[in-house]
């Protein structure tokens, strides 16, 4: 990325404030949408405190919460199955529905053969201000750095099969011994080694809990025209559309998608935007 983008992204960034800073405006949101579906004729309720939520891939139109009351979650990616950031996305917007903080857990760092070209991806989680610890369950690196991240606080660790959830839980616990798995050679994609979800105290104050891996995360109760509320860095652009009920998908004289098409947002949160736009219901 070039230092003109990076600083105009820095700058837009900043103009949407902090994750904090947004975490509390999304609270301000949900509370008064909690209000308007307290009226009567309105059923669907603002999710719980720390509610991490998905929707239930064997019941559809349910939600299956994966977490309660957490006040962080850890997304787990790695190089090894391979890092999805479109997955990233999909955590993002629960977590910032939940009120949780985020954390992005890149491990496997020691698999890397070239860090630049291969963590390039995460450019525009950086500028957007998600805490990112890079580190390594097998030898240690970083270990120490995901110790403070999680210290105090009730932290849930969720990601895909085999990214190493459980190896990270063995390196915080001395002594633990949680299963881990062999990820399968033939295509990268773990077995699914951990099937429940479990708690664990950390030696030094606070506590985790680990999640089975999940395969897929469908969003659970949002809406499509608040999709682009979860994609912050669309703020700067998104009033000089044509139309103010923009979607950002194939309106004409949308400022969201010109904007991405030239680069000045990052390509593959627009496309991550528009595919999460595309499985959600109309309403
Ligand atoms: N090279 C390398 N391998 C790792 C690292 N962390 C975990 N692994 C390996 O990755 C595989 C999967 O690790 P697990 O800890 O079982 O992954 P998980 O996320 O708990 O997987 P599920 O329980 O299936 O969700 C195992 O073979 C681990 O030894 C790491 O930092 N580097
Ligand atoms: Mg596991
Ligand atoms: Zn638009």
């Amino acid at each position: 990325m070039d230092r003109e983008r990076r600083k105009h992204l820095r700058h837009l960034a900043e103009r949407q404030g902090s994750f904090e800073e947004r975490k509390l405006r999304r609270k301000e949101i949900e509370q008064r949408r909690a209000a308007s579906r307290a009226a009567p004729g309105r059923r669907e309720a603002a999710p719980e405190r720390g509610e991490l939520a998905r929707a239930d891939p064997r019941s559809a139109g349910r939600r299956q919460v994966l977490a309660a009351d957490v006040d962080q979650v850890a997304m787990v990616v790695a190089p090894g199955p391979g890092l999805r950031f479109g997955l990233v996305d999909r955590f993002l917007i629960a977590v910032e529905r939940s009120g949780a903080r985020p954390l992005l857990v890149v491990n496997k760092s020691d698999l890397l053969r070239d860090p630049a070209q291969e963590l390039a991806g995460l450019e525009p989680y950086r500028v957007l201000g998600l805490p990112i610890v890079l580190c390594s369950a097998l030898t240690g690196n970083g270990i120490a750095a995901l110790r403070d991240r999680l210290r105090g606080s009730l932290n849930v660790l969720v990601g895909q099969s085999g990214v190493g959830k459980s190896s990270l839980l063995n390196a915080l616990v001395p002594g633990l011994g949680l299963r881990t798995g062999a990820t399968r050679e033939r295509d990268g994609k773990g077995r699914h080694t951990t099937s429940s979800t479990t708690l664990h105290q950390l030696p030094d104050g606070g506590q985790v809990i680990a999640t089975p891996g999940v395969r897929q995360f469908g969003l659970w109760g949002v809406e499509r025209r608040e999709l682009s509320d979860f994609f912050p860095e669309f703020g700067g652009y998104a009033p000089a559309c044509r139309f103010g009920d923009c979607l950002h998908d194939r309106e004409p004289g949308c400022a969201v998608r010109d904007a991405a098409e030239r680069d000045a947002i990052a390509a593959a949160r627009y496309a991550s935007y528009l595919r999460v736009l595309a499985s959600l219901e109309d309403g």
